[in-house]
């Protein structure tokens, strides 16, 4: 017999304005216990997360949507604001309390308004639980999280999206990754994301483990999820660029910078190349191929049920 232990995660959060600048460029934006992104929730398949979040925004409502985590049994916890539940209001506090049942990456972002594009996001990582392995072995797990940034506020930004005529936001100003990003720095939409010329191995995606690919340009769409293996296979005594771009429109934003370091070796040390600029913009043909490479793992494959109870037709529309 197997006993499994899981065990339950109390964090307190307070969200609240503060005046920040991820990439050189002040301005308000909306924290999670002082810092954007928010905390990392770090769990193990079973466990239960209980987030007890205080809204002290003094003037907006919020609510926190837990994105790719099923809820099962615990729909009032997906933070769907205006769906599952009424936003939280100013000065109250309000307790999630869910189960994450499926190992993988995900992320959490806000779910009133446009308040991620305030810098209301952060990552959960779930682990397999005790005496279980994944399909895919490694070293080391880091975690890495890409938001595009508008220096306008989300207020300017919400304001045009809604009126007639629709005003368009432009492109973003930076690419942060990790919540940093560079804007007329003295230093120095879709993104894709290469890793200084090292190959990436996807194995899973959304939560969901796939049968391995690689690929040295991961383009990712809005809220996906993956989770890729780098072998550090190449020159340990010198640094590589870890860059992100922007693709389908044209890009005006600067290329996301991050380095890739073999620790603990010259962790100070800029990379010796200029990053490279990215795959070109208008070039579906990649991510096409990527996109039809994402299959289930042969082992982990979830049949549909064969027959439906109930058929249920969507219609979508954009005015
Ligand atoms: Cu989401």
């Amino acid at each position: 017999m197997l006993f499994v232990q899981a065990s339950s995660s109390f964090l307190r959060w307070e969200v609240k304005y503060e005046y920040k600048s991820p990439d050189c460029f002040k301005k308000l934006v909306i924290t999670i216990n002082g810092g954007t992104p928010g905390p990392k929730i770090l769990a193990q398949q079973g466990d239960t997360i209980v987030v007890e979040l205080k809204n002290s925004l003094l003037t907006e409502n919020v609510a926190i949507h837990w994105h790719g985590i099923r809820q099962i049994g615990t729909p009032w916890s997906d933070g769907t604001e205006g769906v599952t539940q009424c936003p939280i209001l100013p000065g109250d506090t309000f307790i999630y309390k869910f189960v994450v049942d499926r190992a993988g990456s995900y992320l959490y972002h806000a779910h009133y308004g446009i308040q991620r594009e305030a810098g209301l996001y952060g990552s959960i990582t779930v682990s397999v639980p005790n005496g279980e392995s994944e399909p895919f072995a490694y070293d080391y797990d880091i975690g890495i999280i890409l938001n595009d940034w508008f220096h306008k506020s989300t207020y300017e930004q919400a304001a045009g999206l809604s009126s007639i005529p629709f005003v368009w936001v432009g492109e973003p100003q930076s690419l942060l990754i990790n919540g940093r990003g560079r804007f007329n720095c003295s230093l120095l939409a879709t993104p894709s994301l290469e890793a200084g010329g090292h190959n990436m191995t996807v194995v899973e995606v959304d939560g969901h483990y796939v049968e391995p690919f690689e690929t040295k340009n991961l383009y990712i769409y809005s809220g996906e999820t993956y989770s890729v293996l780098v072998k550090a296979s190449q020159d340990p005594s010198r640094n590589y660029w870890v860059t992100t771009n922007v693709v389908s429109r044209k890009p005006t934003t600067p290329t996301g910078l991050a380095i890739l370091n073999y620790y603990p070796k010259y962790f100070k040390k800029s990379p010796p190349t200029l990053p490279t600029a990215g795959p070109l913009w208008n070039d579906t043909a990649p991510r096409l191929t990527q996109s039809l490479a994402v299959k289930a793992h042969k082992s982990f494959i979830h049949s549909p049920p064969l027959t439906s109870d109930k058929v249920i037709v969507l219609l979508n529309t954009q005015n």
